[in-house]
Formats: C-alpha cells, sequence, structure tokens
C-alpha cells in the first residue's frame, strides 16, 4: 500500500488528480480507514503494532501528498508566469494615427495666427436667415448682386449661409464698444448652388475677418492681408489690392499674392500675370454699421473674406477642388503634417 500509495503520488501530474489520491488513499473509504476501523477486532497486543505501522502510512503519505502538492504549485506558478511574460524590447504594433483634413490645417493655421494678434473666434451656424446673409449685408430682396451667390433656400427666409460675413451682422450688433474694437475671425463652411467644377463646389469653406474700431483704415487691412499671405506661402510675397465690388464693403477689392510659384516671372499657374487671386475684402459699408447699431461717423472697419479650399489648391498646385472632398486617402495622406 505504502509502495503504491508513494509511487502514484509521484506519477501525478496535477493537482486535481493528487487530490483524486488523497480521496483514495486516505479517505473514508480508503484502505487505511479500513485498517484502522477494524483495530477493535484485534487482539490486545496486535492493536498497538497495527496501529503505529497504519499511522506511519499514513503520515508518510500525507507528507509525500504535501510535497507532491506544493511541487505542482510551484509548477503551475512558473508555467502561468512564463506564458506572461512580457518582452518589452520588442517593437509596438503600429498604430495609423487620423490627422486634420488639409482644408482644416489651412483653417487651424489661420486662426493660429489671428488669435496671436488678439482676434476672437466666432461660429455662425450653416442654416441662416435670409435677414443675416444678405439684407443686413446691404442686399435687400431685389437686389442685382444677390446673383452673385446663387443660394440654396430652406423657407423663404431661412438658407443654407452662401458666406461667412453675416457673422459681420451678429458679432457688431453683439458688441460693446465702448470696450474696444471688435476684431473677429469666423471659419466655416458655406453652400452655393454653383454647379461642382475643377475651381468651385457646392459646399465650401470660408474665413470672415472683421475689424472695427475708431481710426482703423484701408493701410490696416492692407497689412493684416500681408501677414496672412506671409504666413501661408512664404515671406517674399507681396500683396496688391485691385478694385471690386461687394454689396457690403465700400471701397471693395480683391487682393492678389505675387505667384509664389514663378515669384511675379509669369507661369501657367497664374495664367502668366505673376500674380494670384486670393481673397475679397473692403472697407465696412457704412449702411451695413448702420443697420448693426454701429454709428458710421464715429466707428469703421475693414472685412475680409477668404476661401481656405482656394489657398489649398493654390499652396500645393492642386487642379481640382474636388480632390478635397472625394476623401482618397492617397491623396490627403500627401498632406500629412508629420511627413
Ligand atoms: C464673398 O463671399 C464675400 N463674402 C467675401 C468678402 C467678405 C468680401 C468680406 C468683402 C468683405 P466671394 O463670392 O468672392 O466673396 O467668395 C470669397 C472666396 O470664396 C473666393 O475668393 C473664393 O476663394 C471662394 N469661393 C467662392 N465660390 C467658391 C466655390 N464655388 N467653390 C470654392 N470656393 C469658392
Amino acid at each position: 500500500l505504502r509502495k503504491q500509495g508513494i509511487q502514484e503520488i509521484k506519477a501525478s501530474a496535477d493537482l486535481d488528480h493528487l487530490n483524486d489520491i488523497r480521496v483514495k488513499m486516505l479517505g473514508k473509504k480508503g484502505p487505511l480507514t479500513t485498517v484502522l476501523r477494524g483495530m477493535k477486532d484485534l487482539s490486545k497486543e496486535e492493536r498497538p503494532k497495527v496501529g503505529k505501522f497504519a499511522n506511519e502510512i499514513r503520515d508518510e503519505l500525507t507528507q509525500a501528498l504535501e510535497a507532491k502538492k506544493a511541487e505542482l504549485a510551484t509548477a503551475r506558478l512558473n508555467a502561468k508566469l512564463a506564458a506572461e511574460t512580457l518582452d518589452v524590447t520588442l517593437p509596438g504594433t503600429p498604430t495609423v494615427q487620423g490627422q486634420p483634413h488639409v482644408i482644416q490645417q489651412i483653417i487651424d493655421q489661420l486662426v493660429d495666427l489671428f488669435v496671436g494678434m488678439g482676434y476672437q473666434v466666432a461660429v455662425g451656424d450653416e442654416v441662416e436667415q435670409d435677414e443675416y446673409n444678405f439684407e443686413r449685408l446691404n442686399l435687400p430682396k431685389d437686389h442685382p448682386a444677390r446673383d452673385m451667390q446663387d443660394t440654396f433656400y430652406v423657407t423663404p427666409s431661412v438658407l443654407m449661409r452662401t458666406q461667412t460675413s453675416p457673422m459681420q451682422a451678429r458679432m457688431m450688433e453683439k458688441h460693446d464698444f465702448a470696450n474696444g474694437p471688435l476684431k473677429m475671425i469666423s471659419p466655416g463652411k458655406v453652400y452655393r448652388r454653383d454647379t461642382d467644377d475643377a475651381t468651385h463646389s457646392h459646399q465650401f469653406h470660408q474665413v470672415e475677418g472683421l475689424v472695427v474700431g475708431e481710426h482703423v483704415t484701408m493701410a490696416d487691412l492692407k497689412g493684416t492681408l500681408e501677414v496672412v499671405a506671409k504666413t501661408l506661402f512664404g515671406d517674399e510675397l507681396a500683396v496688391r489690392l485691385r478694385p471690386s465690388y461687394f454689396p457690403f464693403t465700400e471701397p471693395s477689392v480683391e487682393a492678389d499674392i505675387t505667384c509664389f510659384n514663378c515669384m511675379g516671372q509669369g507661369c501657367a499657374i497664374c495664367k502668366h500675370t505673376g500674380w494670384l487671386e486670393v481673397l475679397g475684402a473692403g472697407m465696412v459699408h457704412p449702411n451695413v454699421l448702420k443697420m448693426s447699431g454701429v454709428d458710421p461717423e464715429v466707428y469703421g472697419g475693414f472685412a475680409f473674406g477668404l476661401g481656405p479650399d482656394r489657398f489649398a489648391m493654390i499652396k500645393y498646385g492642386v487642379e481640382d477642388i474636388r480632390d478635397f472632398y472625394q476623401n482618397d486617402v492617397r491623396f490627403l495622406n500627401q498632406f500629412n503634417q508629420k511627413g
């Protein structure tokens, strides 16, 4: 019994099996218990001998069981630790990181620039009232210049904004000029019933700029636009203003920058003029000031509206605006800021 028990214990390979052996050998129905139970039938002389012997075997088997149990427990722990080992020197699994869309990158750059110059950033609603998108910008219902911006109407008086300029009126009417000038930019999406082609999209972006206060001049506008051009395209570029027309500015201008490709020499990108048209701007029309409750005798200002989509086209030599919206990651990854 002892031999067989010890052998079985030694051969046991897991804790559950070891427990079965314990029950079999030392349990209530096991052979040792049977022997000890039968002691009462033995003679006085035999009883201590058999008892001692049986106890010895039980102690020995118990010891062997305990030793094996400890051995198996250690082995199980070691196996678990080995399985959970972490090799910190292994290279990690690379995760693909997203990045802002190239148009958003341009907007972010402009926002950073203007916040640095003390402008506030105001974000307006894409669904706008006709009143703010047109009327408060000096474009009454029958004004022919409304045709310049073909409009998606939601109801006769509510529309998808065609420009970010309504934010001029919304910010001016809220501003307390006793606290100083109003300086704001407003980036966002705008919508026009333009037929999509290489340079037009029915949904695109604009960044509006507005400064209204005392003694704000056209020279301030030009200086500001120069900073914009230099920040986005490089230090060597010049800005020129050409007369233009917008109902909400007087005088109105269109701003050109030196073609960065040929540095003014003339090339295909600038249609051999040496200049690239980048935005519309002007001095805020007195009617617009008045309609927003600002006294044009005391205050004046400039405004500009630029299209980051067109900026991105110029900056990166993209020939078709639709590429920005088709979301082909192979195209978009070219503008990965992290290189
Ligand atoms: C305006 O929208 C005026 N609100 C800009 C302005 C603001 C003038 C403040 C004066 C004072 P315009 O329609 O030219 O102007 O559009 C401004 C810019 O938006 C254009 O220079 C061009 O870059 C861009 N743009 C216009 N239409 C589209 C189009 N369909 N797709 C992509 N970009 C466009």
